[in-house]
């Protein structure tokens, strides 16, 4: 019997914002006590997770003194290592607070985006004091209601600027943050700016230092979209920057859920770990989730173990998906190799002539079998267990 205990391979980490959350709502106030980040790391650490990440003030408290952020850094350094804790990622809160309600670094208001600025070289301080190595960029209330209000171009064009700014400060400072950008299509606001993974993938070639930035997709933020995530996740490993990922689950076209990984979507969080396994990632998981609000706090360790418990089940699946003999034949039968590949592999006019003259019967080759329904009625077996 294979044991799904998390494996510290898998980088499994979760943020204060994740098991700390109180169950709070938009129409409901906390179900739980707020814990302190020395009690998060004791529950993490009792789950077996890698890591803890933070935003700036999940962990300081936005008016606290020098001498009580000193404190503080230093206690929450003592229970991550207590726990044997990792604290890979960092980020700064640029939504919570009021000035943020109409955006961060894309502010109609110029002394918003240089609060906002501020806020993000003071969190890359506080998170290269902690080792932290990835640090996120979540447009929170980067969006709009109405595009009454700003121009789109333009917010483009101060969202590049601020990112430049802080990239340039990355490496003065030789603080090596990855710098890691993760899209949502709405919620806080009506629509956000940077809808979909792909919007940084093609954002990143414009900036300053394109090597130093990738990107954090979030399962549920592409679901929310009805958007197939999977494939926004495979161009950013295509494109050599899927640097972090935010794993949780959500029922397609719904509000932001942030459910245990796995507990929606089985089929997607198979083939999303079967992508993540198959080429190799090998940065951090993050489970950017939250309990039920009906969940106590021994209900809490059970979400969070769930999380990295269905990863290591889903990846058992994998290998088993992929040392099937029957899946592996159908596999190569539907993937069909000819020697005319060599012509459309590179162009040359001399290519184009003979692929020109080249006897490519479509009727023929329409009528190759693709037993489809086969191999995906093989896929569910292997995920409902029976296989
Ligand atoms: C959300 C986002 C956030 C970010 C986090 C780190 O939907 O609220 O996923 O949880 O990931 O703020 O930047
Ligand atoms: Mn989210
Ligand atoms: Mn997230």
């Amino acid at each position: 019997m294979a044991s799904y205990d998390p494996d510290p391979k898998m980088k499994f980490s979760f943020g204060l914002w994740t098991v700390g959350n109180p169950g709070r709502d938009p129409f409901g106030l906390p179900t739980r006590e707020v814990i302190s980040p020395t009690e998060i790391c004791n529950l993490l650490g009792e789950v077996g997770a890698w890591g803890v990440n933070l935003h700036d003030t999940d962990l300081v408290p936005i008016d606290s003194t020098q001498q009580e952020r000193d404190r503080i850094v230093k206690d929450f350094k003592k229970s991550a290592k207590e726990n044997g804790l990792a604290i890979p990622m960092c980020s700064a809160n640029l939504f919570s607070e009021p000035i943020f309600k109409d955006g961060a670094y894309t502010s109609n208001n110029a002394r918003v985006r240089a609060y906002a600025v501020q806020k993000t070289i003071r969190a890359m301080d506080l998170g290269a004091e902690l080792g932290c190595k990835y640090y996120i960029c979540w447009g929170g209330r980067e969006g709009i209601e109405s595009d009454a209000t700003k121009d789109p171009v333009e917010a483009i064009k101060r969202f590049r600027e601020c990112i430049n700014f802080i990239c340039h400060y990355n490496k003065e400072q030789g603080y090596n943050y990855k710098v890691c950008f993760e899209a949502k299509p709405n919620e806080p606001r009506g629509h956000m700016y940077f809808a979909v993974t792909g919007s940084y993938l093609a954002v990143i070639p414009t900036l300053d230092f394109p090597e130093m930035c990738g990107v954090n997709p979030e399962v549920a933020h592409e679901h929310m979209a009805g958007l197939n995530f999977v494939h926004h996740v495979a161009q950013a490993i295509e494109a050599g920057k899927l640097f972090h990922i935010d794993l949780n689950d959500q029922e397609f076209g719904r509000y932001d859920q942030d459910f245990r990984f796995g507990s929606a979507n089985l089929k997607h969080a198979f083939f999303l770990v079967k992508l993540l396994q198959d080429h190799g990632y090998n940065g951090p998981r993050q489970f950017d989730a939250h309990a039920y609000r009906q969940a106590d706090y021994e209900d809490v360790e059970a979400f969070a173990s769930g999380c990295m418990r269905t990863y290591m089940i889903l990846k058992e699946k994998v290998d088993r998906w992929n040392g099937d003999k029957e899946i592996q034949q159908l596999v190569k039968l539907v993937n069909q190799s000819d020697p005319l590949e060599k012509l459309t592999k590179k162009f040359s006019a001399a290519n184009a002539q003979k692929l020109k003259q080249a006897p490519l019967d479509r009727h023929k080759i329409a009528s190759e079998r693709l037993p489809y329904e086969r191999l995906d009625q093989l896929t569910m077996e292997v995920i409902m267990g029976v296989r």
